[in-house]
């Protein structure tokens, strides 16, 4: 409700911005975002439209916003590819908005607009994704979890749910996705470990964060490695489609058509989404962190960066209520909280 209210309060105030923002390309006259008064502006843009992942940092973004009396809302396209999101952001600017928030879908095709909003005085902060190797292109970045180790994390958890052994694919989002492909990489890296010599990762295919093709590409996995002892699906909508097609197939560990010990799916993937499969035992452990907790950080690092209250810089700290200080680390990248795991035991604590 809130935030219906703000889209249409931030809608009819829209012109008033625009004609703000021509007398701003002046000389000598101050851009929009910074001669604008009111309640700080924050749009949240995230991958895509429809994917109840980014509904939780929604969730968190909206409530630091109203806590901070600044006005929040969402808009985004409807699919993830890397460019999706230009006309977003280009509409954004436009409207005089201070703060855009995103989840961007490609580490360098935002660059330019990036820094078309930022020479108005907007600032850029990227939530859950960033643009990796392109970071001067925005202000700051919060990381809902270290990113660094997230990837060795997920092999490990992987390892003790297969004892260490047998051949795997991932299931990815896109093949542009700055955040996935990082846990990848961190996950290739982390397979040079002897400790992990038995496991062997035979493919990674897309299921581009939609479900019907993450389903498709899923069901492809089962039929050509029969062999196969596990999907590792980093993508809250790839795992919830993967637990779909080993359900569906009877091939999960203890299902009516598994081979052997069956296949294991796991990845990341929302306890909202997952809750049924891991009550019925398709899938035995996932792991996420808190996407309202980001969204939550997220707000008091977007809303402190337009008023000026903090100041994005390595080494830079700031309050966030409940949390205790948060910090900008290298490349002015802010870390929301730990990583969790969900099972059977504990996936009832979480609603997101
Ligand atoms: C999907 C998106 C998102 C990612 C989660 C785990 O919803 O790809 O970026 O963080 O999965």
């Amino acid at each position: 409700m809130f935030r219906k209210l703000t889209l249409l309060l931030f809608l009819v105030t829209g012109t008033t911005s625009c004609q703000k923002r021509e007398a701003a390309s002046n000389p000598g006259t101050t851009s929009v975002a910074a001669a604008a008064s009111g309640p700080v502006r924050v749009v949240y843009i995230p991958k895509n439209t429809g994917n109840p992942y980014f509904n939780g940092v929604v969730a968190g973004l909206e409530k630091g916003c109203k806590e901070l009396g600044a006005e929040f809302f969402t808009t985004g396209p409807a699919n993830p590819d890397a460019t999706s999101q230009i006309p977003f952001i280009k509409d954004q600017v436009q409207r005089g908005v201070n703060v855009i928030c995103i989840s961007p879908n490609s580490s360098d095709a935002l660059n330019q607009v990036f820094d078309d909003a930022r020479t108005r005085g907007i600032k850029v902060v990227t939530v859950n994704t960033d643009l990796v190797g392109n970071e001067s292109h925005r202000d700051a970045a919060v990381y809902p979890c270290d990113f660094d180790t997230l990837g060795a994390s997920q092999i490990e958890l992987l390892g003790s749910l297969i004892h260490y052994e047998g051949r795997f694919a991932i299931l990815s989002s896109t093949t542009d996705a700055p955040d996935q492909n990082y846990w990848i990489q961190g996950m290739k890296e982390a397979l040079k470990n002897s400790k992990y010599t038995r496991m062997e990762l035979v493919d990674i295919v897309y299921g581009d964060d939609k479900p019907q093709k993450s389903r498709t590409e899923a069901e492809g996995l089962l039929t050509k490695y029969p062999d196969l002892r596990a999907i590792l699906a980093p993508t809250s909508v790839g795992i919830e489609q993967a637990a779909k097609a080993v359900e569906a197939a009877g091939v999960y560990p203890g299902g009516a058509n598994a081979r052997g010990r069956g296949v294991v799916v796991t990845g990341l993937g929302t306890p909202n989404q997952l809750r049924r499969y891991i009550k019925d035992n398709i899938i035995t452990a996932v792991a996420l962190w808190s996407p309202p907790d980001e969204g939550y950080v997220s707000a008091y690092v977007a809303v402190g960066l337009a008023t000026d209250k903090i100041t994005a810089q390595t080494g830079n700290s700031f309050d966030v209520p409940g949390f205790g200080r948060r910090g900008f680390g290298k490349n002015n990248l802010v870390i929301a909280g730990p990583p969790l795991i969900f099972t059977k035991d504990n996936i009832d604590q979480y609603n997101f």
